[in-house]
C-alpha cells in the first residue's frame, strides 16, 4: 500500500471506520475515498458497483456495519442480518469485480459459540450454538468471512478478515437504547453524578466477563494487518485481558467521580458469561495492544463531555 493509494473507508463517520482514518492519515495515507451514508447506501448493489467503477479504489476497509449493544441486537434482528449481510456482500463483490488489490474485513468477537473454551481460539469458529442475543448479527458476520475465503480461494482475492474484542473510544453511541455497555456506563454515570443521584441502574448480574479495546488500537492493529497479514484465516484482536460488568462500572464509577452506589438489575440480559480472545496469532505478528483500559476510559469520558454530551444529555 503505497502513500497514494486510493483507499476507501467504508464507514468513516462510524467507531471503527473513524479511527482506522486518523490512523491511516497519522502513517501519512492521503488518497482516503469516504462516503456519507445519504451519498452512497452500501445496501444498494447498484450503487455500490457504480461508486468502485466510477472510484476504481486499490485497497478496502469494510468498517461500515450494522451495530449495537445487547439490547438493539435483540430487538432488530431483521436490521442486523439484513444490512449486514447487504452491506459486506455487495461490498466485496464489488471490490473483486474491480480489481480491489487488498480488502480488510471486520468481524467480531460475539460471532464465537456461546460457549467457546476461554481464551477463544480462532479456530473455536462454528464449533458450537451462538449466543442468542446476537445470533443474527454473528451469523451475517460469520457469512461476510466465508465470503471473503470464498472469494479467496475462487479468484485469488486478497481479504483478510480481523475478529474485534468489544470496541471502545471517540465516536461510540452513547444513546442508551443501542449502545454497548462501556459508553452506557459513562453516560449514566455521568448523569448520575450531575443530578446527584444515590444509585446508578447496571443491566445483569454484573458477573458477566468482558474484553475491552481501545478503537486506536484496532485501527493500528488494523494497519499493521492489511501491511503484514495475507491469510484466509481470521485473526482475533484484543488485549487478551476481561473484567467483570460490575469491575467494570467500579472503575468507570472512579472515573467519572460517581461516588454513589450500584444496582444490578437481573431482569435485563446478561449475554455470553465471557468471550476473551486468544491473541497468540496476533502477537506472533508482532503487534499488542497498547491503551491501558483505565487511560482509554479516561480519555473516553473527556471525549463524551467536550463531543457528545449535549446531544445526549437534556
Ligand atoms: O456491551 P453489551 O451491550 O453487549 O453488554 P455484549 C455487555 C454486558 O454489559 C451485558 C451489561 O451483560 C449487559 O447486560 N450491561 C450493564 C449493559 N449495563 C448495561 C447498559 O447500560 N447497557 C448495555 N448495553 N449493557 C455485544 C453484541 O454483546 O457485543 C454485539 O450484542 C457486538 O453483537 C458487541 O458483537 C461487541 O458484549 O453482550
Amino acid at each position: 500500500m503505497e502513500r497514494d493509494s486510493r483507499i476507501f473507508v467504508a464507514g468513516h463517520r462510524g467507531l471503527a471506520g473513524s479511527a482506522i482514518c486518523r490512523r491511516l492519515a497519522a502513517a501519512g495515507y492521503s488518497n482516503l475515498i469516504l462516503r456519507d451514508r445519504w451519498q452512497l447506501d452500501l445496501r444498494e448493489a447498484r450503487a455500490v458497483a457504480d461508486f468502485f467503477a466510477a472510484e476504481q479504489p486499490e485497497y478496502v476497509f469494510l468498517a461500515a456495519a450494522k451495530v449495537g449493544g445487547i439490547l438493539a441486537n435483540s430487538s432488530r434482528p431483521a436490521e442486523f442480518i439484513h444490512d449486514n449481510l447487504a452491506i459486506q456482500t455487495n461490498t466485496i463483490e464489488a471490490a473483486r469485480r474491480h480489481g480491489v488489490k487488498k480488502f480488510l474485513f471486520l468481524g467480531s468477537s460475539c460471532i464465537y459459540p456461546k460457549f467457546a473454551p476461554q481464551p477463544i481460539r480462532e479456530d473455536s469458529l462454528l464449533s458450537g450454538p451462538l449466543e442468542p442475543t446476537n445470533e443474527w448479527y454473528a451469523v451475517a458476520k460469520i457469512a461476510g468471512i466465508k465470503m471473503a475465503q470464498a472469494y479467496r480461494a475462487q479468484y485469488g482475492f486478497r481479504a483478510i478478515s480481523l475478529m474485534p474484542t468489544n470496541l471502545y473510544g471517540p465516536q461510540d453511541n452513547f444513546d442508551l437504547a443501542t449502545s454497548h455497555v462501556l459508553p452506557a456506563l459513562i453516560r449514566k454515570f455521568h448523569a448520575a453524578k450531575m443530578a446527584g443521584d444515590p444509585e446508578v441502574v447496571i443491566w445483569g448480574t454484573g458477573s458477566p466477563r468482558r474484553e475491552f479495546l481501545h478503537v486506536d488500537d484496532l485501527a493500528d492493529a488494523a494497519l499493521h494487518l492489511m501491511l503484514h497479514y495475507d491469510d484466509p484465516e481470521i485473526i482475533n484482536v484484543g488485549t487478551g485481558e476481561d473484567i467483570t460488568i460490575r469491575e467494570l462500572a467500579e472503575l468507570v464509577a472512579s472515573i467519572v467521580g460517581f461516588q454513589g452506589g450500584l444496582r444490578f438489575d437481573p431482569s435485563k440480559p446478561d449475554g455470553t458469561p465471557r468471550k476473551l480472545l486468544d491473541v497468540t496469532r496476533l502477537h506472533s505478528l508482532g503487534w499488542r495492544a497498547r491503551i491501558p483500559l483505565r487511560q482509554g476510559i479516561a480519555e473516553t469520558y473527556q471525549w463524551f463531555q467536550s463531543h457528545a454530551l449535549e446531544s445526549v444529555v437534556k
